[in-house]
């Protein structure tokens, strides 16, 4: 059984909703730079980026990661080989990164993310901004900003579907 938990305009919601959170931590978005992990997450990074200018005026760089080259279960070759280099355009050097994902679940991918970040710069400050904290974590990880909180069971599947890669906005959980 699939059951929608978000929909467009929830989705659009919980996205505004976290740039103000985003611009009131921050007091602004002048330090920012934000980073989405590929695929879903850097998706959402720009349509954050998109409201945080609406709100604040600023143009805010957005950077794509790929964690693959720092996955916890592959092999050093098989990283080698997955190794899209994360390479940042922007000296992270003293910037407060905002670093964007879909679903955050065991909070590996969020690990692999801040080794591939700290390999490009010291940043002053990393927070995580996620649509879906779906809980069970492995690892002491916890996100700043949050569209929504799932509850969920290890069996069960949560889908993102974003208009850019799927051709619509929607949330969905399906029995495993
Ligand atoms: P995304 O890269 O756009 O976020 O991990 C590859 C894709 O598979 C992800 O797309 C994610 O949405 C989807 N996916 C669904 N369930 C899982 C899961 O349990 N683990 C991982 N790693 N990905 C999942
Ligand atoms: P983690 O590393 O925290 O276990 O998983 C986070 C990453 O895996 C996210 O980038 C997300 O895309 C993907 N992921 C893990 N679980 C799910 C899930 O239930 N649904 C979706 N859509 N993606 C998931
Ligand atoms: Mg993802």
């Amino acid at each position: 059984m699939t059951k929608k938990i978000m929909d467009k305009d929830g989705i659009r919601r919980a996205l505004t909703r976290m740039s103000y959170e985003i611009v009131e931590r921050n007091q602004g978005t002048e330090n920012l730079v934000l980073i989405g992990i590929k695929t879903r997450g850097w998706y959402l990074a720009q349509r954050i980026a998109d409201r945080l200018k609406q709100i604040e005026g600023h143009e805010l760089p957005v950077v794509s990661l790929d964690i693959s080259g720092y996955r916890d279960d592959l092999s050093q070759e098989e990283k080698e080989k997955a190794m899209e280099s994360f390479e940042t355009p922007v000296d992270l050097t003293g910037k407060t990164v905002i670093l964007v994902d879909d679903v955050l679940y065991t909070g590996r991918t969020i690990r692999a993310a801040l080794d591939a970040i700290m390999d490009q710069g010291r940043p002053a400050k990393i927070a995580l901004a996620v649509l879906i904290d779906r809980g069970h974590r492995e690892l002491p990880i916890r996100p700043d900003f949050i569209g929504k909180n799932i509850p969920t069971a290890a069996s069960e599947d949560v889908q993102v579907y974003v208009q850019e890669a799927d051709g619509e906005d929607a949330v969905k959980i399906s029995e495993g």
